[in-house]
């Protein structure tokens, strides 16, 4: 038995299964779970790969790192979506951190990855049960929280689905202008943002937006297992903050596989043509 996403084109990503562990139909999308051959668990959201158990770091840690250790002292953190948790858990690795939030639409990803998936290590079910000191969440729609949570946050990550259905609002203007008032003076704001080669045109959408809110947009693509790599992800800066430096003395007491925070100038790497079109 075989798992395949199709991609636009017939591009396909596949892999082959050795059970379907469960299939949920939520309110808002289809969740399904198998047991791969080779990496583990594989959680799927209506059609599209979210992660595999062993290569879901080469996501997380791109997605999470390189905004925390370019911010000069992320204290709040706020995720919108990640309801499997490896965001939240990358998060809390900084120890700068005194408030993360996640504000995730779908229980029932939440429930599946409590059950199931385990790559947050128990992080979940502390955290709705209020045992996290330093982490809430919220079962909620981010779109709304956004509009009426001015609360300064550091840093905001957006661990999304793709720019269709549910999650289509997280990557309009009116969602980066919310993100922009809910950033302090010096804020950073991260979304995975599609596959570089098979999704350019939703790249350069959701970048022209960026780019009439923040003060500086940045792009850099990376290399995912499980994705039509490479995968693309923007940063939008507030205010003084340069994300083209890190800070190598806090990376050292993460725990990296993918992310090189000294190589950190090799992230924004992009294919010619789609810097052109940037
Ligand atoms: N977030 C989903 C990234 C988008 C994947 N898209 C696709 N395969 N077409 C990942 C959730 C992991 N926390």
């Amino acid at each position: 038995m075989e798992f395949i996403e199709w991609y636009p084109k017939g591009y396909g990503v596949g892999f082959k299964v050795v059970s379907k562990i469960t299939e949920v139909e939520s309110e808002y999308q289809k969740i399904e779970l198998y047991e791969t051959e080779g990496f583990g668990k594989l959680l799927v959201i209506d059609g599209t790969v979210q992660l595999v158990e062993h290569g879901e770091r080469s996501y997380h840690e791109p997605l999470v790192h390189p905004v925390m250790l370019a911010h000069p002292n992320p204290k709040k953190v706020l995720v919108i979506g990640g309801g499997d948790g490896g965001t939240l858990r990358e998060v809390l690795e900084h120890k700068t951190v005194e408030k993360a939030v996640m504000v995730e639409i779908d229980e029932k990803v939440v429930e599946i990855s409590m059950k199931y998936l385990k790559i947050d290590g128990g992080l979940l079910e502390r955290a709705l049960k209020g045992e996290e000191p330093r982490a809430e969440l919220i079962i909620g729609d981010g779109v709304e929280y956004m509009k009426s949570h001015k609360d300064h946050f550091d840093v905001i990550i957006v661990d999304s689905t793709d720019p269709v259905g549910p999650a289509k609002l997280l990557f309009s203007e009116e969602f980066y202008r919310n993100a922009y008032e809910a950033l302090g003076e010096k804020g950073l704001y991260i979304t995975q943002a599609g596959s570089v080669y098979l999704f350019t045109d939703e790249l350069l959408d959701a970048y022209k937006n960026m780019k009439k809110v923040f003060d500086r947009v940045y792009y850099f693509s990376f290399p995912v297992i499980g994705y039509a790599s490479p995968w693309s992800f923007l940063v939008g800066v507030k205010g003084d903050v340069d994300f083209t430096k890190i800070d190598l003395d806090r990376a050292k007491d993460l725990n990296l596989q993918y992310y090189d925070p000294e190589r950190h100038e090799t992230l924004f790497q992009m294919p010619k043509y789609v810097r052109e079109l940037l």
